[in-house]
């Protein structure tokens, strides 16, 4: 009997919940950034300040080894070189030998930690000083969906050498595009004082398009086009639709860092960072509206069996399209093409797309098109 009463009263607490949950409430920011949110919809979902006198090990890990980042470097990245004080991480490389090298420095990562599909990270830094360093603020993908490096891709978000003061560069790397064939998407900023001065460095990374600022200057869009890539899956030219780590390192020499050598006279020397916050988009908040209909279907010429059409524009962004064929949904897929497999050759397809928001909220179906599967 009494546990029937509890049931009772258990149904009519739940019932004044479930009636307030229709009223949406804006994301909580996480307490660790000093900015929780950018341009209301932007809300902190990760972020070291570096205050302390330590580095927080719940945020980061260390790379130790003396390989770095494959690119023929001469530092032993150890535990020892990153400093957090007065409220920022120093990454200090020194001139000392240890166990295989004659410079140590550190590389620390946020593998497994921090690990982020889209968003916003704005980063604070000042470089060291000196021919030799090589400091970056980056990221790498947490699993290698589409296969080892590039074909996963890789975002730097800031780069930097030494013996070239004052340029930050930022690239993108993948299969399609990579600084191996010389194809890597890439772009530069020439600034004033980047060796005494902080300046901000900061992607802005969506689904298909990843843009990049120094200070707020947008200095780089790169934004996956599929009637552009008509030849390769989309993952081959724009893999950044799964999650990714952030990495913060000072390299010394190595195949670009090096390039002119290694002034021994620039030790000890570091890469400070103020902050690096991560932001993601507060879609149940903002959304209102339904993506548009995916338009201009189109089967591609170059690749077999590979449909792409225009992407559907929504208010808060598509997350992904569901691909219909002959009226039944086939697969889904996360920019705005997809190659069809497994169905009969020679036989005509009806294929229709239908873009969906990262609220679910769903397109019209596109226009039909025909296609023979070859
Ligand atoms: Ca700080
Ligand atoms: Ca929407």
């Amino acid at each position: 009997m009494k546990k029937k009463i509890y049931m009772f009263l258990l149904v009519l607490l739940a019932l004044p919940l479930l009636v307030s949950c229709e009223t949406k409430t804006k994301k909580a920011a996480n307490p660790d950034s000093l900015v929780p949110y950018l341009d209301d919809y932007w809300v902190a979902v990760w972020a070291d300040e570096f205050n302390g006198d330590e580095l927080d090990m719940t945020k980061w890990s260390y790379e130790i080894n003396d390989s770095g980042g494959g690119n023929n470097e001469l530092q032993y990245y150890t535990d020892k070189n990153a400093i957090v004080s007065n409220g920022t991480l120093k990454i200090e490389a020194r001139k000392e030998r240890h166990i295989s090298r004659d410079y140590t420095s550190s590389r620390i990562v946020s593998k497994y930690k921090g690990d982020f599909k889209y968003g916003r990270v704005v980063a604070r830094a000042k470089m060291p000083s000196g021919r030799g360093t090589w400091p970056a603020i980056w990221m790498m993908p947490t699993m290698n969906t589409y296969g080892g490096w590039p074909a996963s891709g890789e975002i730097d978000i800031m780069e930097y050498v030494g013996y070239r003061p004052n340029y930050f560069h930022s690239s993108l790397h993948t299969k399609k595009y990579n600084h191996i064939n010389g194809t890597e998407l890439t772009s530069e900023m020439k600034v004033i004082d980047a060796e005494n001065e902080f300046y901000t460095f900061e992607i802005i990374w969506e689904p298909g398009l990843i843009e990049s600022y120094v200070d707020g200057y947008k200095i780089a869009s790169f934004k996956y086009t599929a009637a552009f890539n008509q030849e390769v899956d989309y993952h081959e030219a724009f893999p950044f639709d799964q999650e990714f780590f952030l990495i913060v390192n000072l390299a010394i020499g190595g195949n670009w860092g090096g390039a002119q050598g290694v002034d021994d006279s620039i030790f000890p020397t570091a890469l400070e960072v103020d902050y690096i916050r991560v932001y993601q988009k507060d879609y149940n908040y903002y959304d209102k509206e339904n993506p548009t209909k995916p338009d201009f279907v189109n089967v591609s010429t170059k690749l077999n069996n590979s449909v792409f059409w225009r992407e559907s524009s929504d208010d808060m962004g598509v997350e992904y399209y569901n691909v219909y064929v002959d009226g039944e949904l086939y697969g889904e897929t996360n920019l705005p093409q997809i190659r069809l497999k497994g169905l009969n050759k020679g036989t005509k397809y009806s294929i229709q797309i239908e873009a969906i928001d990262f609220t679910g909220k769903r397109s019209e179906l596109s226009d039909p098109i025909e296609h023979v599967f070859i």
